[in-house]
């Protein structure tokens, strides 16, 4: 059992990736797999051969290299593959209530999960349960329910795309739409907001775009933490002349300064500034920004009409320029510089950027999405992009850098609360069935509806929904409400010890597991941040041959609860996937010949109207620009606006050691980074111990207690916490506008001083 460390606190580093990035993920498959395991398996990771990494959702280039993993994909897929398993006597040892006094980092140490357990009602453990019985047990509870409404069916984002299909089909079959995923807490805002105008919720560039762009700009993203490799595309880039801006509140490491281990250079060099430009703006202030920015693009037009704007392609793809112009015209100078943080000579540099860039990429992820305007901002990308073309040409387009391996491609197969009916008229006339037409409940909706009692089973393909959602105490106090709860589950998390009054652990293999099935080994398919869908093999061999993939899971539970006798053959799909890659291919758009195309070394790469041939399957058939309203984030004097972010020693609520090297903290996680000039302000001094209040309008309590203060260069006015300790504080309510993501960057925070400790 791992000793939890001491927290301590050092200046933040310079350089991201470079030497120390290779030999600690070296370093962690050989002590966490030994030599044969880590060889076997980082020798396949990423490789047309082998399987996806399932970190995150960066593309892989055509060309390969040996090595195609960064470290922190070293460590998700060592994290996974560890041959440690959970022992029987475990559940014995710990009980509940032990295991809710457990930290996150402690329940994820245990090891795999590898037998499926029951917790009964009324009982304070779990105990080891058959198979047959665990599935017979979820399908009486499902089948006495007085409407399928009453269950929802949540998916995390490492779900591969044979198993959502068929998740969503069975769940569908059951009779309802509630398919609430993590989607919905990450990237929710810019599928909402790019189906408005492009008609397309995922990014209208492929990977050889990067390399030839003029001017690529990253907002609200780090990615030298959370898509390590995107490094190397903006390194490309850089050499083939283009310029990078960085948008953000933090100085992350990597856009500042990095070195590739794949080169010699990278490796004994001084490495590359990447960035030419760091905006350092003030949380949410970045929709201003763009609207700055826009409007200096229609001014430069007006100076020299004809000359500035993509004229031919506005006109003939576009609807809304003059309402946007009528729009920006009366935008406030102080406004923007208020809600930026950033002078007016840092704002017009990067138009004049953007107006000598001929091929302009604009990528973000957490830092927009999740704001109260966050859809709104996303517009915004998307006006200025279309106001000169850049979209549906090489080197341009908008390119939302997605999270989780494969969440882009659970939403392709039909994981979604509100999935058009396009897709619902091809899913029954495959399977011949009428599926349900009323939209089902997202992340929030679901939660809300567990605390009213609508909601009486809960179950999550992967996940831990009440560690990663807002509001952590009505988030429990809600799944605690429930009859059931299930978890398909790979490792120990919060949320298997947070429980209905019945629960059960089912353990499932994961992506670096051998599939094995009747018809020989299987392998799955996932969909990269730039649509292109490739085959993943499970190359070790799994720590125990009790557990199931996540398509017999999935398969015998619907044959439970649904029979055999139904127009589906559950049976034939766990047999053999190329049968379920088949139905895919008669239902979701883009998919012919899936069987075949997914075998091509590398995969394929889905059709994308705005991409390949500018068009735009919105509403009216044009890319629409629009109108938006900023509203600021107010922040009372004397508070903070609070942004939470990962450490570069975690996936989402998954701990691999309470480090953040690049920010220079060891040994914990309990602090919250503030400017100094701000705790000069606050009459506090970095050391302080504080516990953090969150303020919102309502009676609730939310803090964090006992916090150490970091006094570290983020922008005025705001500060950072890590996620998800930091979910406490965040209200259910506060959502973001048209995408009811949770607001997860800026939360309004009164900081106190503790009396007594140091
Ligand atoms: N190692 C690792 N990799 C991961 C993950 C992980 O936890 N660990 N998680 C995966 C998932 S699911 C996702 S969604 C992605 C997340 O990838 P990111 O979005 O990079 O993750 P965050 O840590 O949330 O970082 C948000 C960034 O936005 C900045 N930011 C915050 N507020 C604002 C703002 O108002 N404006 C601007 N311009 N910037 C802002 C923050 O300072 C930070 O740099 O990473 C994926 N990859
Ligand atoms: N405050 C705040 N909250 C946030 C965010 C934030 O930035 N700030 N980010 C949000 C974002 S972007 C996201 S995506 C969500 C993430 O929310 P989730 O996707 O719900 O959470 P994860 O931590 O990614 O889930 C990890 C668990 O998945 C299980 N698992 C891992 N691999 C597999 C597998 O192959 N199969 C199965 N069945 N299970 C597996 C393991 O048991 C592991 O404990 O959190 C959101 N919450
Ligand atoms: S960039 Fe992301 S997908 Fe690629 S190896 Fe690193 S963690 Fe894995
Ligand atoms: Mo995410």
């Amino acid at each position: 059992m791992a000793r939890e460390p001491r927290l301590t606190v050092h200046p933040p580093e310079a350089w991201a990736v470079g030497l120390p990035s290779v030999a600690s993920a070296m370093t962690y498959a050989l002590d966490g797999l030994g030599p044969g395991r880590a060889l076997t398996l980082l020798s396949k990771v990423n490789q047309k051969d082998g399987f996806d990494c399932m970190s995150c959702a960066w593309p892989d280039p055509g060309h390969r290299h040996k090595v195609e993993f960064c470290e922190n994909g070293a460590r998700a897929v060592t994290w996974e593959a560890s041959p440690a398993t959970v022992p029987t006597t475990f559940w014995a040892e710990h009980s509940l209530t032990d295991l809710l006094d457990r930290s996150e980092y402690w329940l994820g140490q245990q090891g795999r999960l590898v037998e499926p357990v029951h917790k009964p009602a009324g009982s304070d453990h779990y105990v080891p349960i058959s198979w047959v019985d665990a599935f017979r047990l979820i399908a009486q509870k499902l089948r006495g329910l007085d409407s399928p409404d009453q269950a929802a069916f949540y998916t995390s984002g490492r779900t591969a795309n044979e198993t959502a299909f068929v998740y969503q089909l069975f769940v569908r079959a059951f009779g309802t739409n509630n398919l609430p995923d993590c989607s919905n807490m990450c990237h929710e805002s810019t599928g909402t907001a790019m189906l408005a105008t492009v008609g397309v919720g995922k990014s209208t560039i492929a990977y050889e775009d990067f390399a030839q762009a003029d001017l690529i700009i990253v907002m609200g993203q780090n990615p030298g933490t959370n898509h390590p490799r995107m490094l190397t595309a903006l390194e490309d880039a850089k050499r083939h002349g283009a310029s990078i801006v960085s948008v953000n509140p933090l100085p992350e490491a990597g856009l500042r300064r990095y070195k590739n281990p794949q080169t010699v250079r990278g490796v004994v060099g001084r490495g590359t500034d990447l960035a030419d430009q760091f905006l350092q703006i003030r949380s949410g202030g970045d929709m201003a920004l763009l609207q700055w920015v826009s409007r200096r693009v229609l001014e430069a037009e007006d100076r020299a009409p004809g000359t500035v704007l993509d004229h031919a392609f506005l006109a003939e793809h576009t609807l809304g320029l003059d309402a946007l112009r009528a729009h920006l015209a009366t935008l406030d100078e102080r406004e923007v510089v208020t809600a930026t943080g950033l002078t007016v000579a840092e704002m017009d540099r990067l138009a004049e950027r953007y107006l000598a860039a001929d091929r302009v990429i604009i990528t973000w992820a957490m830092g927009l999405t999740q704001h109260r305007k966050g859809v709104d901002t996303i517009k915004e990308i998307i006006n200025l992009l279309l106001l000169r073309g850049n979209i549906g040409k090489p080197g341009a387009g908008a390119s939302p850098i997605r999270g989780h391996s494969n969440v882009q491609g659970d939403r392709t197969m039909g994981i979604w609360e509100r999935m058009p009916d396009s897709f619902l008229d091809a899913l029954g006339a495959e399977f011949s069935f009428a599926p349900p037409r009323r939209h089902g409940l997202d992340s929030v909706q679901s939660i809300e509806a567990m605390r009213r009692g609508d909601v009486k089973v809960w179950f999550a393909l992967g996940g831990n929904l009440v560690a990663a959602i807002s509001d952590t105490a009505a988030a429990e106090a809600a799944m605690r409400g429930t009859d059931l709860t299930v978890q398909v589950s790979t490792k120990l998390n919060r949320s298997h010890v947070v429980t209905g009054a019945e629960a059960l652990i089912l353990p499932t293999l994961g992506r670096t597991d051998v599939d094995l099935q009747e018809t020989g080994p299987q392998f799955v398919s996932v969909e990269d941040s730039v649509c292109a869908v490739h085959a993943s093999h499970g190359p070790l061999p799994p720590v125990s041959d009790l557990l199931l993939s996540e398509i017999s899971i999935i398969t015998r539970l619907a044959r439970a609860v649904l029979g055999d006798d139904g127009p589906v053959d559950w049976a034939g799909f766990e047999r053999d996937y190329d049968t379920v890659r088949d139905a895919i291919s008669r239902v979701v758009p883009g998919f012919a010949d899936f069987n075949e195309q997914v075998r091509r070394p590398g995969g394929f790469v889905l059709p994308n109207g705005p991409r390949d041939s500018r068009t735009f399957p919105t509403a009216t058939g044009k890319a629409m620009l629009t109108v938006n309203h900023l509203i600021p984030v107010e922040c009372p004097p004397g508070r903070l606006i609070l942004q939470t972010i990962r450490s570069h020693d975690q996936f989402n609520t998954t701990m691999y050691s309470l480090n953040d090297r690049y920010r220079g903290i060891r040994g914990g996680r309990d602090v919250v980074f503030v400017n100094p000039e701000d705790l000069a302000d606050l009459g506090l001094a970095d050391g302080d111990r504080v516990d953090i209040h969150s303020e919102w309008p309502d009676e609730a309590e939310r803090r964090l207690l006992d916090y150490r203060v970091v006094a570290y260069p983020t922008s005025r006015g705001c500060a950072a916490a890590y996620f998800p300790e930091a979910n406490v504080l965040i209200p259910l309510a506060s959502t973001a506008l048209g995408s009811n993501t949770p607001v997860s960057k800026a939360i309004v925070v009164r900081l106190e001083k503790r009396a007594t400790d140091g």
